[in-house]
């Protein structure tokens, strides 16, 4: 069973943040016939200057939450799809305080499911390599479409969880849905939180880039605008009830990534502070997207990291007034959890 027709008319949840509104601009500028309704709550992490320079009349913005059925009887009926982005999505922030990540990335994802069989509607679900739990770094192994949830975060928890739910609605209602999940996203507009913006900025502002642990920790980085192409792909060409992993053969450890950054920016190898580690922190995140390459012809762009990194850079630097208004704040929240 798959959905080869192309949408016309699409909810895109979480919309205003980092990877939503990557999407929304590479549908915008890649399908001219295609109408995006932005559902967004706009929390610390969403922002409006994210879908600055769309056009009136490609996208309609709603500021809402995903777990107001009221809202969603009025959004979701007529539109013809729904790629739902939204979420609580930083793993420090979910160990200090996990309940907005149970309400909304649970709860949330349920009321969209809901939505989506009373009103018919395709429901394509956004997740992430981290509901597999992590591989050891001398480990061969990358996760597939077959390994076993094992998720460590009270993050990860709540997204595997979801994904459950999308399978089971799938299942037992023939919601017509697809998962895919996604390893780590660069590129920008993402929040100044993580990891790659939290150093580029903490370099701008004259302060020292932050390293957790033993720095030894290897993600599987992909630029946000491939993780968009791939869920355009599986949206439209996509089995419906199936997963698809999303990555672009990108394992570096965290001391690498920071001394590419350094570098980059003129800075000395050891300019940086090692600070306090993540609590079950995992270890390493490896995607082999066999799948999705194979079935849906799909493959990454921003082939060449160091580039990719550099544009990145070159964009914080470009666009201080986008991140200097949360840099304050979140570098507090940091500096009394020890990070
Ligand atoms: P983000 O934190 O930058 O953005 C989340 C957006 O969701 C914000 O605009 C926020 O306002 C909105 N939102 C939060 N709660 C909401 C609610 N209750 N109702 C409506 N809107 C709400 O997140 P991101 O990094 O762009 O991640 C987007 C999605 O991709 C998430 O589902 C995440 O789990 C997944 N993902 C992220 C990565 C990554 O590297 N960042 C990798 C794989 C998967
Ligand atoms: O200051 C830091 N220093 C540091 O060493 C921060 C913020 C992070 N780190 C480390 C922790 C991780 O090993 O860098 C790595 C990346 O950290 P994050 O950017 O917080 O990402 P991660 O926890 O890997 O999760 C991300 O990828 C998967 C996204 O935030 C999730 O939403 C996505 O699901």
């Amino acid at each position: 069973m798959s959905e080869t027709s192309e949408p016309k008319r699409i909810v895109v949840t979480g919309g205003a943040g980092f990877i939503g509104s990557n999407f929304v601009h590479w549908v915008v500028d890649n399908r001219p016939e295609v109408h995006v309704v932005v559902l967004d709550k706009l929390t610390y992490a969403g922002n409006l200057e994210n879908l600055a320079g769309i056009p009136e009349d490609r996208m309609t913005f709603i500021h809402g939450d995903i777990c107001d059925e009221g809202l969603l009887d009025e959004v979701v009926p007529g539109v013809d799809a729904i790629v739902h982005f939204a979420a609580e999505s930083h793993n420090d922030n979910s160990i200090a305080d996990p309940e907005p990540f149970v309400r909304t990335n649970v709860h949330g994802t349920f009321r969209l499911l809901e939505a989506c069989r009373r009103h018919g509607v395709r429901f394509h679900h956004v997740s992430t390599d981290e509901v597999y739990g992590d591989l050891a770094l001398d480990d061969p192994a990358r996760f597939t479409e077959e390994t076993p949830y094992c998720p460590s975060s009270p993050y990860s928890s709540t997204k595997a969880a979801s994904d459950m739910l999308v399978r089971a609605w799938f299942r037992t209602y023939g919601v017509k849905a697809t998962i895919s999940n996604c390893s780590n996203n660069y590129g920008p507009r993402q929040h100044v939180e993580k990891f790659i913006p939290r150093q580029i900025t903490n370099v701008l502002i004259g302060s020292r880039p932050k390293l957790y642990g033993d720095g030894l920790n290897v993600r599987d980085w992909i630029h946000t605008e491939d993780h968009s192409s791939a869920v355009w792909a599986i949206l439209t060409k996509g089995r419906l009830g199936e997963t698809y992993l999303i990555g672009a053969d990108g394992e570096k450890n965290n001391i690498d990534v920071l001394h590419a950054i350094l570098e980059s920016m003129d800075k000395g190898a050891d300019d940086f502070d090692w600070v306090r580690d993540r609590p079950g922190h995992d270890r390493r995140y490896a995607i082999d997207s066999s799948k999705l390459r194979s079935e849906l012809g799909w493959s990454p762009k921003h082939t060449d990291f160091a580039e990719g990194l550099k544009a990145t850079i070159d964009w914080y630097r470009d666009n201080p007034q986008w991140w200097q208004g949360a840099k304050e704040a979140v570098e507090a929240k940091y500096a009394k959890q020890g990070q």
